[in-house]
Formats: C-alpha cells, sequence, structure tokens
C-alpha cells in the first residue's frame, strides 16, 4: 500500500516537472476547475438563445442555437489561465471558432477592437486579432460533455492565450468597437490586454 503510494505520487510530480514550462510566471498546476463567478449563475435556454454580432449596434449576424450547431465544430487543445493564479493544463473544448461566425456572416475585415457581453451583464474588451485566426471560439461541450451552467454553459467563449477573464461565460455576443473601452474587470483596474506569459494582470503591468 505505502509503495504503491509512494510510485503514484512519485510519477505525478516527475510530469509536473515535465510541465514546467507551461505554466506561466506566478501560476501554480491545478488539477480542479475552480469557478470564479461575478454574480450569480444565470438561466440560460437554448431554445431562446441567441449569439449576436453588431459593429456600433448595427446587427452583422444572429444564430439561434441550431444555426450555431450547424456551422463549422472545431475541437480545441489547449491550457488556461487565471488571473487568481491557477493554470489548467490540456482541457478540451469543443465549438465554433469566432473565424467561422465572421466567415458566415461575411465580414472579412472586422473592426480592430471588440466587446464581449453575457447574459447577467458580464462584459470583457479584446483586440479583434486575439479572437481570429483560431485563436478564439464559442464552446458548448468541455471534456466530451455539454458545458456545465457554472463553467458558462450551455456556451461561453473561449481565448485561452489571454488570462481567462476575457473568456466570457453566458457569451451572447460580441460588439465590433474601433477604439478599445474596457469590459466589467477591466473598469476595476485589470489589464486592458492581459497576457499571462507577460504577467498583464493589473492595468499599470
Ligand atoms: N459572464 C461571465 N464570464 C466570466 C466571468 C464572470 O464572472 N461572468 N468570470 C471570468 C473569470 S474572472 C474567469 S477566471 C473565468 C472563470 O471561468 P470558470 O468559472 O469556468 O473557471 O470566467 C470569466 N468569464
Ligand atoms: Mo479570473
Amino acid at each position: 500500500m505505502g509503495i504503491i503510494t509512494r510510485g503514484f505520487f512519485g510519477n505525478r510530480r516527475q510530469k509536473d516537472d515535465e510541465n514546467a514550462w507551461r505554466i506561466p510566471p506566478g501560476q501554480y498546476l491545478e488539477r480542479g476547475f475552480p469557478v470564479l463567478s461575478a454574480g450569480p449563475t444565470p438561466n440560460v435556454d437554448t431554445a431562446t438563445w441567441t449569439f449576436r454580432i453588431d459593429y456600433n449596434g448595427e446587427d452583422l449576424g444572429v444564430w439561434d442555437w441550431d444555426q450555431m450547431m450547424a456551422l463549422p465544430q472545431t475541437d480545441v487543445h489547449t491550457d488556461i489561465h487565471c488571473v487568481t493564479k491557477w493554470s489548467k493544463l490540456d482541457t478540451d473544448w469543443r465549438g465554433v471558432l469566432i473565424d467561422d461566425f465572421l466567415a458566415d456572416a461575411g465580414i472579412d475585415e472586422p473592426p480592430e477592437f471588440m466587446m464581449a457581453y453575457s447574459d447577467g451583464g458580464y462584459t470583457t474588451n479584446l483586440p479583434t486579432a486575439d479572437v481570429i485566426d483560431g485563436k478564439g471560439m464559442l464552446a458548448h461541450t468541455f471534456d466530451g460533455a455539454p458545458l456545465e451552467p457554472s463553467h458558462g454553459g450551455p456556451i461561453r467563449m473561449v481565448v485561452p492565450h489571454l488570462y481567462f477573464w476575457k473568456s466570457a461565460k453566458w457569451i451572447r455576443g460580441i460588439r465590433f468597437m474601433d477604439a478599445d473601452s474596457p469590459g466589467f474587470w477591466e473598469a476595476y483596474g485589470y489589464h486592458m490586454y492581459g497576457d499571462p506569459w507577460r504577467e498583464q494582470r493589473y492595468y499599470y503591468d
């Protein structure tokens, strides 16, 4: 019993060392999946859910659940990093790339900035370049199962190369803007961009 236990933890430690290069500065390896929400979990019904892309209030595209599911579906295997210092390795997401929404709407040259907004009022700002070319998606499936409501189900944004607060849960739309503008946490002093590899946690980082 004692030998089996030691061997088991020994292997885990070795794997942790091999993966150390994947953990950005100031982060620790988390095996669970913490929930971080600024408010209560909204009850989002896929029967009435829509995803909207607009530019200064003018609609460029609107999809209901079935139309979203009819778009190309993409699997993404990636690491995620929360500003509260946990990193989780090897997460698996399935959903629709932002590229595929833009292609479906015929948007060739999107404006430079965007605000993602959610049921419940959460917002977060991103440069459009950081969600296109395969870098951002809407995910409805996590580790092969429907995304849990507490983690943003039925559908959330996932932009894994930035701190996870940029990955809006319960996403309802993205609004294109010509100039950058702070979202919810950014207005409270979080960084406007949020690159975990440069530790851009707070406004002046
Ligand atoms: N709508 C919404 N999206 C959100 C949040 C939130 O409070 N509301 N929290 C953000 C933060 S700070 C983080 S770290 C991640 C947490 O996602 P998780 O709860 O699935 O770990 O979601 C982000 N997206
Ligand atoms: Mo966070």
